[in-house]
């Protein structure tokens, strides 16, 4: 393979795979790409592919990696990009410094002003209290795995508005049971510190976000105070953000300071209205008690396309992540273009709290641009954004 390029060994720079991968595309050499020694000695050959050789990566075409791995902008407009190209596909937890940021800390968020750190209970309550949160350490659970992705999670980001890791943090229930929830209330607020010094036309500032109680209880809200092991970093809503395991980013507040018991009167916060479409509501609900649980259904999408010499023959293999559901499947589905949907070869999906990851063997049967959409071979699932095409990829052979 004469125009394999070996690349420096820089295996901890971040950005450094995806950066490569975007000159080559630049470069219309869609097959040669770096591929440097160490990480090919890192793969794990499996499968049918033991023996192979690993030549390169394919680059997604119509996708922007320029931002990808590299912190950039301020407040609202604060973003880091996993570079989930890059990620070894045993990777369970992201390491936090790679987590993906959408909103950076507030500028006029200063902590020394709120130190110790106040959440104030407002609202259908017996008494409305300030609760310090240094208090609420008893509570304190790990929560295990679980991941993370913004609704707004699409291909201008090379999808990368997603991550996982473990996480701990304090029960939402534990502390309105201390708080003494009146028996008219249905709904609570969780609102955390949202003020920059810059707003966006289409991104207001104020968050917050409202659930029915039933939903904190079925789905297991929690405050948390650590990810991956270490207190919230500034960005990621030091000291406590909200949790809800399977529900999108845009309800998982962060710098949480006020949580309020509502009725079903309770109008819908701007942050709800924001996220309306994002989360699949039925156009843009006026009543916060009219929002459906902000979930993620089951979703998968490839994140690399390596191309392999094994014997005299070239193959494609395509390694790739499904998260979101409820429930698990056997019956993830691959597709090329509009050839048949093939089941994925290999994944063992055990778990909706996190990512699975699936590899799939591909031998296209001529050159040309392939789109490569995944879905669910069994109705009971309701995979609105595979159905559209929202996590579609395609390549060029
Ligand atoms: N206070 C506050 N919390 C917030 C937001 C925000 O703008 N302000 N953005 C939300 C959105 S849209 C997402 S996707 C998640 C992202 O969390 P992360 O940046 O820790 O990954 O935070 C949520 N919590
Ligand atoms: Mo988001």
């Amino acid at each position: 393979m004469s125009h394999l390029v070996e690349s420096p060994i820089q295996v901890t720079r971040r950005g450094f795979l995806a950066k490569s991968l975007h000159q080559t595309a630049a470069a219309g050499a869609l097959s040669a790409v770096a591929c440097h020694s160490l990480a090919m000695a890192e793969l794990p050959a499996r499968g049918s592919f033991a023996g192979g050789e690993r030549l390169g990566l394919l680059a997604f075409l119509n996708e922007s990696t320029d931002s990808v791995g590299d912190l950039q902008g301020e407040g609202l407009a604060g973003r880091l990009t996993l570079d989930l190209a890059s990620l070894e596909e045993s990777t369970s937890r992201v390491p936090i410094d790679q987590f993906f940021i959408r909103t950076r800390k507030p500028s006029g968020l200063h902590y020394a002003e709120r130190d110790p750190w106040m959440i104030r209970l407002r609202g259908l309550v017996r008494k409305p209290c300030d609760v310090k949160l240094a208090d609420l350490r008893n509570d304190l659970e790990k929560k295990g795995d679980h991941l993370l992705e913004c609704s707004g999670n699409g291909r201008q980001r090379a999808f990368g508005l997603l991550s996982t890791t473990d996480w701990s943090g304090i029960p939402v229930e534990a502390l309105l049971e201390r708080a003494g929830v009146l028996a008219s209330a249905t709904c609570v607020s969780i609102a955390g510190v949202d003020d920059h010094a810059v707003s966006l036309p289409n991104s207001p500032a104020g968050a917050s976000w409202i659930f029915r109680l039933e939903e904190i209880k079925q789905y297991g809200s929690f405050l948390a105070t650590e990810m991956g092991g270490q207190p919230l970093t500034e960005d990621h809503g030091q000291p406590v953000r909200l949790m809800t395991p399977g529900w999108y980013g845009c309800t998982c507040i962060k710098w949480v300071d006020q949580i309020t018991l509502l009725d079903d009167t309770a109008p819908a916060t701007g942050q709800m209205r924001e996220f309306a479409s994002r989360t699949h509501q039925d156009g843009v609900p006026d009543l916060a008690k009219d929002f459906q649980p902000a979930t993620m259904d089951l979703a998968a999408m490839p994140v690399r396309v390596e191309k392999w010499r094994l014997g005299q023959e070239i193959v494609y293999r395509v390694v790739g992540i499904m998260w979101g559901g409820q429930t698990t499947t056997t019956k993830l589905m691959i597709r090329f273009n509009h050839e048949p949907p093939r089941p994925v070869d290999t994944y063992d999906h055990k778990t909706n709290a996190t990512w699975t990851w699936w590899t799939h063997a591909w031998r296209p049967s001529q050159s040309g641009r392939y789109r490569i959409r995944l879905s669910v071979d069994d109705p009971n699932f309701r995979t609105l954004r595979l159905d559209h095409g929202f996590y579609d990829r395609s390549v060029a052979i």
